[in-house]
């Protein structure tokens, strides 16, 4: 089997394999295209936690980001940890030569364990510049509210953030309510003229780690393969779903889920 598509991973690293870079290369395969990375930092961590993160220059981000698409051109890009402000600047620079059309940017702002992955000054920048240069931005809750300043306890919560976020220049948002107390999942995509709510059922695991990660990178497979970015978002939310569901119960802590159920997305994928 040939790879459908090729897609640029700008993300950090996870040791652990179950976030990050890993989750995001994991997913893309297992989805049937072709992963090139630009490795924004390298974080040493388990499943109970982040030990250390060691930020890569922003200059050999670019580097790593122009040097392989130039030679291997990405039909779309997914975006994960940004930690400073230098180095969002460089990724925008970067998507300006570069030029690709699909982008899904996922604002990762903590660890499952509570580590911060990013400071206060790259999320204003985020929110000014780059939340307006992508596709698709997928905040989780706490995301959302940082993002927005609005505090987020219900689906109407969820809305009103989603269209602030819209109101800021984001395209499509997709907001996820997996952190809320509610009987099933129920995540909120909208952009200026759609509203869909997908709605999941909540499987009550510790092992959610990357979640956020795969999500990301799999409604970005989908979408560099010719899906709309509403059904994109609505066969990624199947795979983490049966990815949490069938999750292999490793580590201590907050363990991985698992990237190799694609199958049954597949035969509706084709
Ligand atoms: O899930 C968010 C995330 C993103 N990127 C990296 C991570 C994590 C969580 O641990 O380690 C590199």
């Amino acid at each position: 089997m040939k790879p459908k598509s090729k897609i640029l991973i700008i993300a950090g690293s996870d040791s652990s394999g179950g976030a990050g870079i890993q989750a995001d290369i994991k997913t893309i395969t297992s989805l049937g295209s072709y992963a090139l990375t630009a490795i924004t930092a390298v974080t040493i961590q388990d499943t109970l936690g982040v030990r250390s993160v060691i930020p890569i220059k922003p200059n050999d981000i670019k580097d790593q980001i122009i040097y392989s698409s130039k030679d291997i051109k990405p039909d779309a890009i997914k975006i994960g940890m940004l930690h400073s402000k230098n180095v969002i600047k460089k990724v925008l620079e970067s998507l300006k030569i570069l030029r690709i059309k699909k982008i899904v940017l996922d604002p990762v702002m903590v660890a499952k364990g509570g580590a911060k992955l990013i400071n206060k000054e790259a999320i204003k920048i985020l929110k000014s510049s780059l939340i307006k240069k992508v596709d698709l931005i997928t905040p989780n809750i706490p995301e959302a509210e940082f993002l927005t300043g609005i505090k987020i306890d219900n689906k109407e919560d969820m809305i009103l953030a989603a269209n602030q976020l819209i109101k800021d220049g984001a395209k499509n948002v997709l907001i996820k309510g997996g952190h809320l107390n509610t009987k099933k999942i129920e995540d909120i995509f909208l952009n200026k003229t759609d509203i869909k709510i997908f709605v999941s059922k909540k499987h009550n695991s510790n092992n959610t780690h990357g979640t956020g990660c795969t999500l990301s990178s799999a409604i970005t497979t989908f979408f560099s393969c010719g899906k709309s970015i509403k059904k994109a978002c609505e066969l990624g939310i199947k795979y983490v779903n049966s990815a949490i569901l069938t999750n292999p119960n490793y580590g201590k802590g907050h363990g991985p889920i698992n990237h190799l159920n694609s199958i049954k997305i597949k035969s509706k994928f084709k």
